[in-house]
């Protein structure tokens, strides 16, 4: 780790509300624009380090949202972060141990810390991080269609472009039909679906019937709080149970093991608040035989970069919702865009992120001005 502090003497913040090429849909709602809050960071020797706040306009996927995550920054933690000095990364999660909550918020500062100490560091993000990996396996998240072979259509198009799993948006109604029709098109991928919790434990025969479509995992069949009934239905069921918005802190992974209450994590970034945390996560699900793999937020490409980087970790052991910019937006905030190569997302070779900030997009897609501190 870094010897030198780096001490933050300015921060800046933008709200980009990034279009989504075609709306995406879950069991939770639509959405047709990703809220993308920038985080500059910039250090005493005049690095500029990027964060993403990726919670959504309204709290449906987890209880933050974006409005929240610009009050929390520019009102309570910006004004300490601006003008301190940090040993490590991991001394953000130390300075905010005290406060509840607000994981999204906290992942863009973690982010933008990582971003500037493996600068300072003249590594990749990913390599910073431990990495020996040259790229990561890409996947990708399908919403819900309006029938079955509409969603043929979209795999077909997915497995065109190079990824080799797919996850499917299910919901009641909109799930073995579905799933069934794909597997039928497509006997030996890599297939998931993702329910984010439109089940109840009342469900359970329903979703036995998925045993035999040979699902890699079900993603979040149950409500996020509901650990019991996952470890019910886990005993019932022969499909892998995922977790996504029940794990939020290493707490959870930690009752998740107790209870039995699933086989794998969808280690999230931003839902645990940045690098430092899901990387504690991370070691501890490997060594308690949880099977992890790297989520998506539908992330701008500062946030699709960190992804990256976290996806190249040892113990990263299942193919990632970690698509092309492409896949959702027209533009991103960063160049070049993350592009795949074959089923891979190549990691970049430059400082830090990788990515330089797509300036004109920014300012395109802003919405309003931007915020700015400065240390006096
Ligand atoms: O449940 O993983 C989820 C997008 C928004 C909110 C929640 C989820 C998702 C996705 C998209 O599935 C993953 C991606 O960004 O590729
Ligand atoms: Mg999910």
């Amino acid at each position: 780790m870094q010897a030198q502090p780096i001490k933050i003497t300015r921060a800046r913040l933008w709200q980009v509300n990034l279009p989504l090429r075609q709306p995406f849909r879950s069991s939770e709602g639509i959405i047709d624009c990703k809220p993308v809050v920038l985080l500059e960071l910039t250090d005493a020797a005049g690095r500029h380090g990027y964060g993403e706040g990726s919670a959504f306009l309204t709290p449906f996927y987890t209880a933050e949202f974006t409005a929240g995550t610009l009050a929390f920054l520019k009102g309570l933690a910006l004004p300490r972060v601006v003008g301190s000095a940090y040993v490590s990364p991991a001394a953000l999660s130390e300075q905010f141990a005290g406060w509840q909550g607000n994981q999204m918020a906290l992942a863009a500062l973690d982010e933008a810390l990582w971003d500037l100490f493996a600068q300072a560091a003249g590594q990749p993000l990913a390599t910073f991080l431990g990495s020996r990996r040259p790229a990561a396996e890409a996947g990708i998240s399908l919403g819900i269609q309006d029938s079955p072979a509409a969603l043929v259509a979209k795999v077909k198009a997915a497995v065109a472009a190079g990824y080799r799993r797919v996850k499917v948006k299910i919901k009641p109604g909109a799930d073995y039909a579905y799933l069934a029709a794909v597997r039928r098109a497509f006997p030996d991928l890599l297939l998931m679906a993702d329910a984010n919790s439109a089940y109840t434990l009342a469900d359970r025969d329903h979703l036995k019937a998925l045993d035999e479509l040979g699902l890699t995992m079900i993603e979040q069949p149950l409500a996020a709080g509901d650990l019991v009934e996952h470890a019910r239905l886990q005993a019932a069921i022969q499909t892998p149970i995922c977790l996504d918005e029940s794990i939020v802190t290493l707490a959870d992974a930690k009752a998740m093991v107790a209870l039995k209450a699933g086989r794998v994590i969808n280690l999230k970034v931003a839902r645990v608040g940045g690098l430092t945390p899901a990387r504690q996560i991370l070691a501890f699900a490997r060594t308690h035989g949880i099977d992890c793999w790297v989520g998506g937020m539908v992330d701008g490409g500062v946030g699709r970069a960190v992804n990256l980087a976290l996806a190249t970790l040892d113990g990263i052991s299942l193919p990632n919702d970690l698509s092309a910019s492409r896949r959702f937006f027209n533009a991103d905030i960063i160049t070049p865009p993350v592009t795949l190569n074959g089923n891979q997302v190549p990691v970049p070779h430059r400082p830090g992120l990788g990515f330089a900030i797509n300036w004109p997009v920014v300012a395109r897609y802003q919405q309003g001005p931007a915020w700015t501190l400065a240390a006096d």
